[in-house]
């Protein structure tokens, strides 16, 4: 990996990767939508809208991988959701193949199998539940990032990100966190492992509570430095301060699982 490109680069895990990825690669172009905060002097920053192909196609020119982080990163309005996550997403991939890129680091997230129960442990080979349109557009990347490994010879790998933050901030987060130094050596087995066609892996750290089996991540390579549990007396005390939701609280994606929900009482899902 000569070029890296990050899309989403002023966000706020671009803007975390930016300092942890300086001087991995030797050439990492930062693209947004949006200018980029606080760029220094040896950063190279292009600004492009992932919803226009045109943009993209030009970014993507002479890159061999890309940290795909661009897009909307919470719940939003249809259009939103179509024009960043669905639209960009495909542009990005499609880009990708035009250009030769060899390798698509995909940001994907756990909203896409936000409706499974916390008491569910499951793996990657899990069907999708997606809880929220946002989850469902990322269950369309990692759709997409399969399509463009198989048909076409990408190396793609998706990483469903737990959330991602210096310590885990409540009891849910107990289960997902992921920290910056891990999340940055999943992306660097993204782009770097030599036997990656298309794989998806959790985007979590070394986490006791955790509700997913990561097996595919330690099948290659990986091997978290963090654990959520060294910040459990912080976190439990956050908890004890939240309100209470009856469908947050019962399902993997929490909040997400609570916007306009009017489906059965949680207890009722399988
Ligand atoms: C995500 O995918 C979001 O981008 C982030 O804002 C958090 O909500 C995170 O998931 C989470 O589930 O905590």
């Amino acid at each position: 990996m000569k070029t890296v490109l990050i899309t989403g680069a002023a966000g706020g895990i671009g803007t975390r990767l930016r300092s942890l990825l300086k001087g991995v690669y030797p050439r990492l172009i930062l693209s947004d939508r949006e200018p980029a905060a606080n760029l220094g002097a040896d950063e190279e920053f292009i600004q492009a809208d992932l919803s226009d192909m045109a943009q993209v196609t030009a970014l993507l020119d002479g890159v061999d991988g890309v940290i795909h982080l661009g897009g909307r990163s919470i719940e939003d309005e249809w259009e939103v959701i179509h024009a960043a996550n669905i639209v960009g997403c495909h542009n990005l991939f499609e880009a990708a193949r035009l250009n030769g890129t060899k390798r698509v680091v995909f940001a994907s997230s756990n909203h896409a199998i936000g409706f499974y129960p916390r008491h569910r442990r499951i793996t990657v080979d899990d069907k999708v539940r997606p809880d929220s349109r946002y989850g469902v557009s990322k269950a369309f990347g990692e759709a997409l990032g399969s399509f463009y490994a198989e048909k076409f010879g990408l190396g793609v790998l998706s990483i469903r990100i737990g959330n991602i933050d210096d310590y885990p901030v409540d009891e849910r987060r107990l289960s997902i966190w992921v920290s910056p130094r891990d999340l940055v050596q999943l992306i660097r087995i993204g782009l770097e492992h030599p036997d990656l066609r298309y794989q998806i892996v959790w985007g979590a750290s070394d986490n006791a509570r955790a509700w997913w089996d990561n097996e595919p991540a330690y099948r290659l390579g990986y091997r978290p430095e963090d654990r959520a549990e060294d910040h459990r007396d912080r976190a439990l005390a956050a908890e004890a301060e939240r309100t209470p939701n009856a469908v947050a609280d019962y399902f993997q994606g929490g909040d997400f699982c609570a916007i306009d929900f009017d489906g059965p009482h949680p207890d009722q899902v399988a």
